[in-house]
């Protein structure tokens, strides 16, 4: 089946000059399933398209005269002092796209200064994908499972393997309606599983269920398991999946120590809001009560800057960093991080900002 597919690049072409050259190479590398589940969305794509027009349609009011000098990408987030502020986002079996899946990821991430999420779904136990942190900062994206036992033991394996923040996704407790996955008929190839659970008991599969929601997400977190896991963990938790100002209020109430504003890319219900048109309320709402995160479009150093002066610490990049993944392997992840900070440093100079802690709602045009 893969036969015919080019090979992996060895080298960066120079027509790759921004994150999203990488797509065309990637969608040539893979077979129609795996292209599915990675560039697919829930129902006609409303909501991916709308993260990325969202962010087009934010004009930047820049300052010139001020000195960029001495200027930093640098952010603080829950104890770290990290380089820049771009993450990258949970994304689940990577073997789908490379077969070094998430150690390559993860030591690109390292290579560029960059903090993984490791995802509950990672197609290499996350044991190994924290062996190739090399110092760098990674936290474990959880998806609470039925047994709480089962997700007590996957909280003690992460704090143990050196993961320093939780990051509990409560936007999909069930699946989306993918229609672009139903087309291509997609499914997890037998070699690839959640490795996480290996040695697990492997729930009954339901017959019509999704072969990724269904193996591990078939429950849905509410406020009061959000109390459970901050009681049982020593680690910040960190709720991905907000968008309601209310939810990230009570988020922090029952113990979150930061908020991810997110419609999952577009994965879980079409016609969601733009993860960008969501922020400002829950910013204002937060004040400087604890640090936002934000993802869902971010395809540029204008959208980080963008994101920064409307209320977000730092942003996490999802389907760009897996298609340079699929396209390049950790090259082409390192790679993709790379143009991003270099724009967003570029962006910073040009529009007179020296500190991203500098930020404020000043930058965006109102008309
Ligand atoms: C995801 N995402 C995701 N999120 C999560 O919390 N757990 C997961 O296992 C996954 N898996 C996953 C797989 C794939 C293939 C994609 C593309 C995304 C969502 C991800 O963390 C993030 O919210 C979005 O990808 C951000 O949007 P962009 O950058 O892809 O537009
Ligand atoms: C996804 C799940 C695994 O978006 O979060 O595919």
């Amino acid at each position: 089946m893969s036969a015919e597919l080019p090979p992996r690049l060895e080298r960066i072409p120079r027509e790759i000059a921004c994150a999203t050259d990488y797509e065309a190479f990637a969608r040539a590398r893979l077979d129609d399933n795996a292209w599915a589940y990675l560039a697919g969305a829930a129902g006609d794509g409303v909501t991916q398209a709308a993260n990325r027009t969202a962010f087009e349609a934010l004009s930047l009011l820049p300052r010139v005269m001020r000195g960029s000098a001495g200027a930093s990408t640098r952010v603080s987030l829950l104890g770290h002092d990290l380089a820049h502020p771009m993450l990258l986002a949970p994304v689940a079996y990577q073997r789908l796209f490379h077969p070094d899946c998430e150690a390559a990821t993860a030591m690109a991430a390292s290579a560029v200064d960059a903090l993984m999420v490791a995802a509950t779904l990672s197609s290499l136990p996350m044991e190994m994908i924290a062996a190739q942190a090399q110092g760098a900062p990674q936290w474990f994206q959880l998806y609470l499972q039925p047994d709480r036992g089962v997700t007590r033991a996957l909280l003690r394996r992460a704090e143990a393997a050196g993961f320093s923040g939780i990051v509990l996704t409560v936007d999909a407790p069930v699946s989306g309606i993918r229609n672009a996955e139903q087309r291509a008929g997609f499914h997890l190839p037998t070699d690839i599983v959640a490795a996480n659970f290996a040695g697990l008991p492997q729930p009954t599969l339901p017959r019509e269920g999704h072969p990724v929601f269904d193996i591990a997400m078939a429950h849905a977190p509410t406020f009061a398991d959000l109390d459970w896991l901050a009681a049982q963990t020593t680690l910040p938790v960190i709720v991905k999946g907000v968008l309601h100002a209310a939810d990230a209020r009570e988020a922090l109430a029952q113990g979150a120590q930061a908020i991810i504003v997110s419609n999952h890319g577009g994965r879980t219900l079409d016609t969601l809001v733009p993860a960008i048109l969501a922020l400002p309320r829950i910013a204002d709402a937060i004040g400087d009560d604890a640090p936002l995160l934000l993802d869902g479009g971010v395809r540029r150093g204008t959208d980080v800057l963008k994101a920064l002066a409307l209320g977000a610490r730092a942003v996490l990049v999802g389907r760009p960093y897996a298609m340079a993944l699929a396209a390049a392997g950790p090259l082409g992840v390192a790679h993709c991080i790379r143009l991003l900070v270099e724009e967003l440093a570029v962006a910073m100079a040009l529009t007179g900002t020296r500190s991203l802690t500098a930020i404020d709602g000043d930058l965006i045009w109102r008309g």
